[in-house]
């Protein structure tokens, strides 16, 4: 993780002497900065204070401890489960260009490779381009996975339909579909995500199914607003964080994280299929802080 920007300064802060209304305004400052968003920034800051005040901490080590407690209380974290019989579902949203189909294939090696996951199929749910139907057959094709697809402009609802079909009939274990992130304006998107949400939960029987929505880190504080939409639309399980090897600045993790409820899953760290990280809460606090 490189998290640019928020390390230094709150390194720098972190050495003053004096923990006066400065300090404090600073601190504020500097995670409003690191996208944490004013809230957050000014909740965290404002529980800080009096955690300082009543337990009288002079010694910055301990006000840095108490910090990183306070947002860690904010951070949901937990991997994908899937179940161990029965077909399982992975539906990835998020708006266009976040690294949906790249997450997609990256997930796929994750629970290849890492999770002894053997039978694993994809499905080109996004219609919308053509292109899009050609990079994951290009991606299936790396991983030695079979990809669903239909013409694009086919109905995602009846790829999604034929892909389960197809899934229940090979004994695959685990599903992953892609989406379209960009149709004509957001009301279709969110009416076309709700339809093929309707389809796939009469199709599951035993399994799981999640959704899963890709954010991309160099969004920064907007990611709150795209994040409320799809969990709005459809109802969240889990979250990728992309492009986390990118300059971002990574703070909008506690703000989404506070905000849904819903854990983050894996951070993407790269285009490479291994670039692919379970997200670990206490780690990042650290990153984001610079360290002790
Ligand atoms: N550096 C970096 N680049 C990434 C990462 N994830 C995705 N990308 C790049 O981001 C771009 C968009 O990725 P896609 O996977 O095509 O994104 P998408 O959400 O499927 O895009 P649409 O299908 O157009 O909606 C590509 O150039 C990817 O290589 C990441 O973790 N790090
Ligand atoms: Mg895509």
């Amino acid at each position: 993780m490189a998290w640019k920007g928020i390390g230094k300064r709150l390194r720098e802060l972190f050495l003053a002497r004096d923990f006066g209304d400065e300090f404090f305004d600073e601190l504020e400052d500097a995670m409003m900065e690191a996208d944490i968003g004013v809230s957050v920034a000014t909740e965290s800051t404002a529980a800080l204070r009096e955690a300082a005040r009543k337990k009288g901490i002079r010694d910055r080590g301990e006000l840095l401890g108490e910090l990183k407690g306070i947002l860690r209380s904010f951070l949901v974290a937990r991997e994908i489960a899937l179940a161990p019989d029965g077909l399982n579902v992975l539906l990835v949203v998020g708006v266009n260009g976040v690294g949906k189909t790249t997450t997609i294939a990256k997930l796929a090696h994750h629970f290849h490779a890492r999770r002894g996951i053997e039978r694993i199929l994809l499905v080109a749910g996004d219609t919308f381009r053509a292109a899009a139907i050609d990079q994951l057959k290009v991606l299936g094709g790396r991983l030695g996975m079979p990809v669903i697809a239909q013409e694009p402009g086919a109905d995602p609802g009846a790829v999604l339909f034929d892909g389960i079909a197809s899934a229940v009939a090979r004994n695959s274990q685990l599903l992953i579909a892609d989406t379209a992130g960009r149709l004509h304006n957001k009301d279709a998107l969110v009416k076309e995500l709700a339809k093929i949400d309707k389809i796939v939960r009469s199709r599951v029987e035993g399994g799981s199914y999640q959704k899963v929505l890709v954010l991309d880190a160099t969004t920064g504080q907007n990611s709150l607003a795209q994040a409320e939409v799809f969990h709005g639309a459809v109802g969240i399980d889990s979250i990728v964080l992309s492009k986390c090897d990118s300059t971002a600045k990574g703070g909008m993790i506690v703000p989404v994280s506070r905000a849904l409820g819903v854990p983050f899953s894996y951070l993407g760290l790269g285009e490479r299929l291994e670039d692919l990280e379970p997200f670990d809460p206490d780690e990042y606090l650290d990153a984001l802080f610079g360290g002790r």
